[in-house]
C-alpha cells in the first residue's frame, strides 16, 4: 500500500516487529496500523504536502504508527522530546508552524495550552485511525521527511530536516556496515527525538526485518534481566549507559553479574556512541563481558558519518574511518584540506547523509557548508587511517549523557532569574555524565543563591537533563579585551 519508494518497514508479515511490554506486534500488524493513520490523517487530502505533524510519545507502537503514518501520507514528522519542559515545546512547536500534535490522552492535559495557544489541534492516535483506507501519495526522495531539534551555537535549538533520501542513506550504511539482519534483536531505551533511537535503532531495525524491543525508559533492572536471559544479540547506547550498567553491577549479587556479563558476551554487536568513550570505559567493558565496544561518530545532521569496522580492528579512543557513501575530510581553519595524518583539523562531511536545511533559517543552512561541504564543528587527527575525535570548536556546547546542551540556551533561562546579574555555563569532565553542566554565577547585590533553590527554581523552565549539575558563585566573569567572556579561563578555575 505505501506508495514510500523503499521499505521503511520490511515486508516480513508474520515475523516479529516491535515488544512492548508484554504486547508483540509483527510486522503485517504494524503495517495495517500504519496506513490506517496515514489514510485517518490524509482524509480528504491526496497528500499532507509537507504539514509538519508533531508528536509526543514514548516508544510504542503507536509512535510508530505516527511516524511512519506521516511519512506515508507526505508530511513531516516532528517527534517530541517527552521531557521537554513546555517553554521549550512552545519553541519546537512555533518554529516548525505544527499544524496538528499528536499525544497519548494522558500528556494532552499539559499539551493543551500550549497548543490552543498555537492553533494547533491536539489529537490522540485513536482520533486519527480509520478503518477505511484511502490511496497514499507516490512520494519523491527528495520530499522532505522528518525535522528534529538541535541545539547549538544559538540561543534556540533549530529544526534539522531530512528528506527521504537522507534517511535512506543513513540507513542503508549502516545496515551494510554492522551487518543488520532479521535474526537480530535490540533493546530501544534511548529516547525518540534523537538519531541514536529514531535511525540508528529502530529504523534500522524496522527496514531490516528486525526486532525491537521497546522501553519506555531506560530501567535498568528490567533490562539487564532480559539481557541475562539472552534475549538480545545487538546493543547500542551511549557511553553513560555502560558506565551506568556497570555502577548497577556494584549493587547486586555477582551471580548475577555473571549472569548478564555472559548475556552481554553471547550479542554479536554492542556500540557506543554520541559521546566520546573513554579508553577506559572500553577497557572495563571488554573485561566484563569481552565485548570490544564498537564506537561511531555522527550528528543530527549528519545521522553517522565515521565507524570503526565491523570487522577488523576496533580501537579505543578512535571513531574509525567514514561509512560507505559518506566522505569525510579534515579541514584548517583557512578551509584547506589537511592532507597529513596526526593534524588537527574540524571534521567536514559530504553525502546523501547529509540533511538538507534548518528549518526556516537559510542563514544557519549557508553558515554551516562550505564548498558542499557540512561542516560538523567536531575537531579530529587522523591516526594510523583511525579519525580520533580531540573535542569541539565551541565552548558552548555541552554533552551531557549523549545529549548535545547549548550553554548559551541555558545562560538565556538563568538569566530571567531575578538575583543573577550574570552567568557563564560550561561542560566539566565526568566520570559519568561526560561533562557535567556547571554555571557559574554572580549574584546581584545583597542578595545569595543555593544550589538546591536553583535548582527547584530551574524546574520546568528547562528539560531536568539542562538543570546544572553544580553553581560556582563568582565575583563577576573573566572576560577578555572585548568583554567576552573567557570560558577556558572559567574551566581552569576549576
Ligand atoms: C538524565 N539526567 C541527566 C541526563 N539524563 N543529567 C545530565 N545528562 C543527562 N543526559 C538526570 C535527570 O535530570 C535526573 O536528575 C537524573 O539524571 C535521573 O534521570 P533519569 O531520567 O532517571 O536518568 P536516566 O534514565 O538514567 O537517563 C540517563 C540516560 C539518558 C539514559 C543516559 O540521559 C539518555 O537516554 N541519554 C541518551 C540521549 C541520546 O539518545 N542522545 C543521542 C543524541 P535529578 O534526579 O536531579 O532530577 S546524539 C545523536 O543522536 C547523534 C546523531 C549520535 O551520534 O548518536
Ligand atoms: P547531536 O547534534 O546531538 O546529534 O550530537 C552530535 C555530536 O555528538 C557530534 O557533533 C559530536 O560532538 C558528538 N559525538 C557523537 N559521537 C561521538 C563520538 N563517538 N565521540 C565523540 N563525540 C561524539
Amino acid at each position: 500500500m505505501s506508495e514510500i519508494p523503499f521499505p521503511y518497514l520490511h515486508n516480513h508479515s508474520e515475523r516479529i516487529a516491535l515488544v512492548e511490554g508484554e504486547n508483540t506486534y509483527t510486522y503485517s500488524e504494524v503495517n495495517a496500523r500504519i496506513n490506517r493513520f496515514a489514510s485517518g490523517l490524509l482524509a480528504d487530502k491526496d497528500d499532507l504536502q509537507e504539514e509538519r505533524i508533531a508528536f509526543f510519545m514514548p516508544a510504542s507502537l503507536d509512535y510508530v504508527a505516527t511516524m511512519q503514518g506521516v511519512w506515508r501520507a507526505g508530511g513531516i514528522a516532528v517527534p517530541l522530546n517527552v521531557a521537554s519542559a513546555v517553554s521549550e515545546l512552545d519553541h519546537y512547536l512555533s518554529c516548525a508552524s505544527v499544524t496538528r500534535l499528536v499525544a497519548n490522552p494522558e500528556y494532552q492535559e499539559s499539551l493543551k495550552n500550549v497548543c490552543a495557544s498555537l492553533n494547533i489541534e491536539l489529537v490522540s492516535v485513536d482520533d486519527v485511525l480509520v478503518d477505511e483506507l484511502v490511496p497514499l501519495p507516490e512520494l519523491s526522495l527528495d520530499r522532505r521527511a522528518m525535522m528534529l531539534f538541535t541545539s547549538g551555537t544559538t540561543n534556540k535549538p533549530k529544526g534539522v530536516v531530512s528528506t527521504h533520501k537522507t534517511i535512506r542513506a543513513q540507513i542503508t550504511t549502516l545496515i551494510d556496515a554492522w551487518e543488520w539482519s532479521e535474526d537480530d534483536v535490540i533493546p530501544l531505551f534511548l529516547p525518540l527525538h534523537h538519531v541514536h533511537g529514531i535511525i540508528n535503532i529502530l529504523s534500522c531495525g524496522l527496514w531490516a526485518g528486525a526486532t525491537v524491543h521497546l522501553f519506555a525508559k531506560f530501567d535498568v533492572p528490567t533490562l539487564s534481566s532480559q539481557i541475562a536471559a539472552g534475549t538480545y544479540n545487538v546493543f547500542m547506547a551511549v557511553p553513560t549507559i555502560y558506565v551506568k550498567l556497570i555502577q548497577y553491577f556494584d549493587t547486586i549479587d555477582p551471580a548475577e553479574v555473571r549472569q548478564i556479563c555472559d548475556g552481554f558476551k553471547a550479542m554479536r554487536l554492542n556500540i557506543s556512541g554520541s559521546a566520546a568513550c573513554p579508553v577506559k570505559l572500553f577497557n572495563q567493558w571488554q573485561d566484563l563481558t569481552g565485548q570490544v565496544l564498537l564506537e561511531r561518530y555522527g550528528m543530527t545532521e549528519i545521522g553517522m558519518g565515521i565507524s570503526n569496522p565491523y570487522h577488523g580492528e576496533r580501537r579505543a579512543g578512535a571513531v574509525g574511518q567514514a561509512l560507505p557513501g559518506v566522505e569525510c575530510k579534515l579541514f584548517d581553519e583557512y578551509d584547506s584540506p589537511i592532507t597529513e595524518e596526526a593534524v588537527a583539523g574540524e571534521i567536514r562531511i559530504k553525502g546523501e547523509n547529509v540533511f538538507l536545511e534548518y528549518w526556516n533559517n537559510a542563514t544557519a543552512t549557508k553558515e554551516s557548508f562550505r564548498d558542499g561541504w557540512f561542516c560538523t564543528g567536531d575537531v579530529a587527527v587522523l591516526e594510523d587511517h583511525y579519525y580520533r575525535i580531540m573535542g569541539r570548536s565551541s565552548v558552548d556546547i555541552i554533552k551531557t549523557g549523549g545529549y548535545k546542551l547549548s550553554a548559551l540556551e541555558i545562560e538565556g533561562v538563568l538569566l530571567t532569574h531575578d538575583d543573577i546579574a550574570e552567568v557563564a555555563v560550561i561542560g566539566v569532565a565526568d566520570d559519568t555524565w561526560g561533562e557535567a553542566v556547571t554555571a557559574f554565577i554572580a549574584v546581584k547585590a545583597g542578595t545569595t543563591l543555593e544550589y538546591e533553590a536553583l535548582k527547584e527554581w530551574c524546574d520546568g523552565k528547562m528539560s531536568s537533563y539542562k538543570i546544572p549539575k553544580s553553581l560556582v558563585l563568582i565575583d563577576a566573569l573573566p572576560r577578555n579585551a572585548m568583554g567576552k567572556v573567557t570560558k577556558p579561563a572559567l574551566k581552569e578555575m576549576l
